[in-house]
């Protein structure tokens, strides 16, 4: 078969930029059991409407259409991610976790007045964290009292906390994250403006940051997002996002037992070009080299996180 569809040609409704069809297949072969630790299902909407105050309409991407992604790059489970667009409705999530035979664990966004009967509905579809979103142009603003209140009611569950900010907010975010009564989890390396020196102050607080706070992790994830270089030049050329490289590396070698890895399919609210899916797998032997640090990322540090109940003791 060739490398596409891997869609299985379903029907796409569009919106937004439409994400990218057909990926190429990855020339690095992942470790069995990899688990692809942040993306998202969307819709469709005329079953699962979006949020009504969303701030971004996405196209529809189903759960069939992220399980043939999956099969297609060679991951064996999903971590599916609440996005935004679908504000404090995890029914797209859930429904998606349900149907994966055990093969999708769930983040849901959740607010104060979530019942604790609802929290052990989701535990029992596979919702195994909530996600809080800082970044101003996705939501609007949540009293910290309120999250504090969430995470303290979570963490009896055995969930962590999936946080997502940009790395200007994180000084005044950082006693706030220090607070939390549970694991924490940074989205896209607080997305670093990766311009900048990897050496510099703001990357420097983010580093100290992890070092001063045990119970963080990272996903080293998103190059797409964060580069300023973009995608390779050179047709055939898979060697994408170089400048992002140095960043997620870094994190890598100093924290590899507290770091993730997701493709973020379907690539929400991205402007500018649609990452092929089967090149950001190409990313990763060069933000972590060595089958060690690999087996690590893609899979004893998403299971010990998601299917605990999985893990050796
Ligand atoms: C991501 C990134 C983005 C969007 C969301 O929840 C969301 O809408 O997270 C973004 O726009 O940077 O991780 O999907």
């Amino acid at each position: 078969m060739p490398d596409k569809p891997t869609t299985g040609g379903f029907e796409k409704t569009t919106g937004w930029l439409d994400w990218y069809d057909g990926p190429s297949r990855p020339a690095f072969r992942l470790p069995q059991g990899a688990v692809d630790a942040h993306c998202h299902v969307f819709g469709p909407g005329d079953e699962f409407p979006y949020a009504p105050e969303r701030k971004y309409t996405p196209c529809d991407a189903s759960k069939r259409q992220l399980f043939a992604l999956r099969d297609h790059l060679g991951f064996a489970r999903n971590v599916i991610v609440q996005a935004t667009c679908h504000g404090a409705d995890n029914r797209a999530m859930v429904d998606a976790c349900l149907a994966s035979g055990g093969k999708a664990r769930g983040v849901a966004t959740v607010k104060r007045s979530v019942t604790d009967q609802e929290l052990r509905r989701l535990h029992a579809a596979g919702v195994r964290g909530v996600r809080f979103n800082f970044v101003k142009r996705l939501v609007d603003f949540t009293p910290q009292d309120e999250l504090l209140e969430v995470a303290g009611r979570v963490a009896a569950l055995g969930w962590h906390v999936v946080v997502y900010f940009e790395a200007a907010d994180l000084p005044e975010l950082w006693s706030f994250f220090g607070a939390l009564p549970t694991t924490v989890v940074v989205d896209h390396m607080g997305r670093p403006d990766v311009t900048r020196p990897v050496d510099g102050p703001e990357f420097a607080l983010f580093l100290k940051f992890m070092r001063e706070h045990p119970a963080v992790w990272c996903k080293v994830t998103c190059p797409e997002r964060l580069s300023d270089a973009g995608p390779p030049a050179l047709r055939g050329e898979r060697h994408a996002y170089r400048d992002v490289v140095p960043f997620a590396r870094r994190i890598v070698d100093e924290f590899p037992d507290r770091v993730l890895w997701g493709t973020d399919w379907p690539h929400p609210n991205l402007r500018g070009h649609m990452p092929d899916d089967g090149l950001l797998v190409d990313f990763i032997p060069h933000i972590a080299p060595g089958a060690g640090a690999q087996r690590k990322l893609l899979v004893t540090n998403p299971m010990r996180l998601y299917w605990p109940e999985e893990c050796e003791a």
